[in-house]
C-alpha cells in the first residue's frame, strides 16, 4: 500500500504536471562515484586523527564502499588514488571490487606527495622532474586500463608562492606538453578530466587556476579531455551553475568532485552548507538534458559525478552515506523543475516569476518520493539508520587504529 505522505506527494506534483514515473527512473538511473581516500583517515595540517575500524588497505576501503552501495543503491564505483592505492596486482583489486559489486572509477594520479614536487610537478623547471611526472602520469594510464576505468582526473598542486619564482609561460607550456603525451596514451574510449584549482597549495598563482585555463587546455588536446568541476575549487562569490552551464553548452564538462565549502576548499559532505548551490547546478544539467543539440544530451549522460571529500572528524562510513544522500535529494529536487514554467516566464520578462518556478522545485519535501524510490528497489528507506542499526561498525572495529591515510 502506497504510504500517505506518497500519495500526496504524487497528487501534488501530477497538478503541477510534472510526470512523477520519469522523476523516478531519473533518480534509479542517478550513479555517484565515491573517492577511495574518504575512506581513509585524514585531517587538516594540524593533525590527523586515527580512528577506529579505518581499512588499512585499498581492498578494505573497497569493502567500506560496498556497505555504501549497498545500503543506498548510489555508489557503485569508487575512485582510486595512486600511490596511496598501489597494489602489486590491479586485476586482483579490480576483482576484489566487482565482487563486493563495484566498479573501479577514476584514476586519479598523485603528483604532490613526493619531495621531488616541491616546486611543482610536470611544471617544474627541472627536466628530470617534469620526466618522472610524466612518466606518472602514463603509469596512471595502464592502470585504469588494468582496472577498466575509463576516466583518469588530473590534480595538480603546481604553482608558485612568490611573483618571479617561476616562468609562468613556459610552466604553462610545460604543462601542455605533458597533458599531450598524456593525452596520446589514452584509448578511445578514455576519458582525460582536468581539474582546476584556484589557490592552494600554492599561493601567488596555480598553473591552472581557473575553469578557463582547464577548457583551454582541453581544447588544444582534443575531445577526450574534459574539465573537472571541484566544488570546492572557486574563489567566494563564483557562480559555479554558470561555468557548469558554459560548459556543458561547449561540450566540455567531464564532470564533478562535489564537497561543500564555506571558505575554501574545506572538502566538508556536500549539501551541508549550500544545499541550493548544488540544487542550481543539476537545474542547470537537467536543463542541458533536454537541449535540442544531441551533443549536449549525450554529454549530460557522460557526467561523472564524484565526491572528493575528506573526512576528518566524521565517522568515514556515514558521513559517505550522507554524502551521497545530499546529492539524491538536491537532484530530485532540480527533478521538480517545470522548465515550461520557467521558459513562458523568461519570454514575458516576469524576472520574479522565473525565479519563483526555479525556487519552489526546492522547497518541495522529496523525503516520500526518496522513500518511495528506494522501497522500490528493494533498499533500505532510510539507509542511514539501517547503517546505524547494522553491525558493521562492530565488524571492522577489529581492524584496530592506524588504517590508511587517505
Ligand atoms: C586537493 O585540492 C584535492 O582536494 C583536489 O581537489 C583533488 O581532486 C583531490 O585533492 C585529490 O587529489
Ligand atoms: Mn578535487
Ligand atoms: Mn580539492
Amino acid at each position: 500500500m502506497k504510504d500517505k505522505a506518497y500519495v500526496l506527494f504524487e497528487e501534488q506534483q501530477l497538478a503541477r504536471g510534472i510526470d512523477v514515473n520519469h522523476v523516478k527512473q531519473k533518480l534509479a538511473e542517478l550513479k555517484i562515484e565515491t573517492p577511495s581516500w574518504g575512506y581513509g583517515d585524514s585531517g587538516t595540517r594540524f593533525k590527523v586523527f586515527q580512528k577506529e575500524g579505518v581499512p588499512r588497505n585499498p581492498f578494505e576501503k573497497m569493502e567500506d564502499a560496498a556497505v555504501v552501495h549497498r545500503l543506498t543503491g548510489l555508489a557503485p564505483t569508487v575512485a582510486i588514488h595512486i600511490p596511496w592505492d598501489q597494489v602489486d596486482d590491479y586485476s586482483k583489486l579490480r576483482s576484489h571490487a566487482e565482487n563486493l559489486g563495484l566498479r573501479i572509477g577514476a584514476v586519479n594520479p598523485n603528483l604532490f606527495q613526493a619531495d621531488e614536487y616541491m616546486l611543482g610537478s610536470v611544471t617544474n623547471s627541472d627536466s628530470k622532474i617534469r620526466r618522472m611526472a610524466t612518466d606518472h602520469l602514463l603509469a596512471c594510464v595502464d592502470i585504469a586500463k588494468e582496472t577498466g576505468s575509463k576516466d583518469v582526473s588530473l590534480w595538480f598542486a603546481d604553482g608558485t608562492n612568490y611573483p618571479g619564482q617561476g616562468d609562468i609561460r613556459k610552466r604553462k607550456g610545460w604543462m601542455q606538453e605533458a597533458l599531450q603525451e598524456m593525452y596520446r596514451a589514452l584509448d578511445p574510449d578514455m576519458r582525460m578530466l582536468i581539474e582546476y584549482k584556484c589557490f592552494e597549495p600554492a599561493f601567488y598563482h596555480t598553473d591552472l587556476a581557473d575553469w578557463g585555463m582547464a577548457y583551454n587546455m582541453a581544447l588544444k588536446l582534443g575531445e577526450q579531455a574534459q574539465v573537472l568541476v571541484d566544488t570546492g575549487h572557486h574563489l567566494p562569490g563564483a557562480n559555479i551553475e554558470h561555468i557548469v552551464a558554459y560548459l556543458l553548452d561547449e561540450k566540455r564538462l567531464g564532470g564533478f568532485h562535489f564537497n561543500s565549502r564555506k571558505y575554501a576548499d574545506d572538502d566538508l559532505i556536500v549539501g551541508t552548507v549550500n544545499p541550493y548551490e548544488l540544487f542550481l547546478i543539476f537545474y542547470q544539467i537537467l536543463q542541458g538534458s533536454m537541449d535540442e543539440d544531441e551533443g549536449i544530451r549525450s554529454g549530460v549522460d557522460k557526467i561523472a559525478y564524484m565526491l572528493d571529500q575528506s573526512h576528518n572528524i566524521e565517522q568515514k562510513i556515514p558521513a559517505m552515506i550522507r554524502s551521497v544522500l545530499n546529492v539524491q535529494t538536491q537532484y530530485a529536487k532540480a527533478l521538480l523543475v517545470d522548465h515550461e514554467e520557467v521558459a513562458a516566464a523568461q519570454k514575458n520578462n516576469d524576472v520574479l516569476a522565473a525565479e519563483h518556478a526555479v525556487r519552489r522545485a526546492f522547497e518541495f519535501d522529496v523525503t516520500p518520493l526518496l522513500h518511495a524510490v528506494r522501497e522500490e528497489q528493494g533498499l533500505p528507506v532510510d539507509p542511514m539508520e539501517a547503517y546505524l542499526n547494522s553491525r558493521y561498525t562492530a565488524e571492522i572495529a577489529g581492524r584496530g587504529k592506524g588504517g590508511a591515510s587517505w
